[in-house]
């Protein structure tokens, strides 16, 4: 796509999807509500599978909702124009979606009672998925190779900036009773595990049947079967369907068929590098 990025509070946008006008009421007048829910990642962490989980959290495990109704508008982002349309028509409580980073996230949530849930993944795994994303979706500009945007990436000069900043940022709620970490690779280890704490989290109780019906709905297989959850109903103008698809593989660790070692070599060092003054470790296969 040719255009440029512009600048809100030093974060990259694109201009289809966002403004600084909306930026900047999302941050000083969006009214979050105390019993709201916010999903809030780096994109490409797994975003849209904890939508399907919450979704089907909120219907007590039944799949009618996640099999009759789009997951953009179950659980719009706040930040984007759709976003802020669609929100107006979400049933509390409220289940939102958000990449932005700490700096600029609506300020009314750090005076209220709401929740974030917030995803992480291997920064390697987010990279791939990101590579092959960015050539689909229109309000990313197209990679020009894998080297240059692996640059682009580790410099933090692509949509939503650096990954390691966005983290950074957040980490600054990681003790808050109403934040809540959970990593892409957690989820596939242990899926129903993940869901029973995050059911704890957001005070909601769900039976042993029920938490199975959840992790089965929200699987890899059933969301990329699942035309209301793989984005096969997303417009032309938003996602090219001739070259690839949003549900891609699914996998933890995929980087690996991708990167050479010298690539993942240099990667490791910008890494420690980045992260050397947070003090919370990750260990990344
Ligand atoms: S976005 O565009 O930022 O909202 O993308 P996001 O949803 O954060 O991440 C998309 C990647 O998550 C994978 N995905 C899943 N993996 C495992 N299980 C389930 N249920 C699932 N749903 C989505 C999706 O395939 C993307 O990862 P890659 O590595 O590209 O396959």
């Amino acid at each position: 796509m040719a255009f440029d990025y512009f600048l809100y509070k030093g974060v990259k946008f694109s201009p289809g999807s966002y403004s600084e006008e909306l930026l900047n009421s999302v941050e000083n007048e969006f009214q979050v509500l105390d019993d709201d829910v916010y999903i809030v990642t780096y994109p490409k962490s797994g975003t849209n599978w904890l939508i399907e989980i919450l979704s089907l959290i909120k219907k007590d495990a039944d799949p009618n909702w996640v099999n009759s109704v789009v997951i953009w508008l179950r659980s719009p982002w706040i930040e984007t124009k759709e976003g802020q349309q669609q929100i107006k028509d979400v049933s509390r409580p409220r289940v939102l979606t958000s990449h932005l980073p700490f700096h600029i996230f609506p300020k009314s949530f750090f005076t209220s009672k709401a929740k974030i849930i917030y995803v992480m993944r291997n920064p390697k795994d987010i990279f791939v998925s990101l590579f092959f994303f960015a050539k689909i979706i229109c309000h990313y500009k197209d990679p020009e190779s894998f080297e240059q945007y692996l640059e682009d990436f580790l410099q933090g000069n692509i949509l939503y900036n650096s990954w390691f900043d966005h983290v950074k940022g957040w980490m600054q709620m990681k003790d808050n009773s109403n934040f809540f970490i959970v990593t892409y690779e957690e989820l596939h280890q242990d899926l129903r595990g993940c869901i029973t704490r995050i059911c704890k989290f957001i005070g909601k109780e769900l039976d042993d049947a029920k938490i199975d019906l959840i992790a089965k709905h929200s699987s890899f297989e059933v969301m990329k079967e699942n035309k209301m959850s793989n984005y096969s109903l997303g417009t032309k103008e938003f996602i090219d369907h001739t070259k690839g698809s949003f549900m891609r593989k699914g996998m933890a660790g995929d980087w690996k068929n991708h990167f050479t070692v010298a690539q993942s070599e240099h990667f490791d060092r910008v890494y420690q590098e980045k992260m050397k003054d947070l003090n919370v470790k990750f260990f990344w296969e």
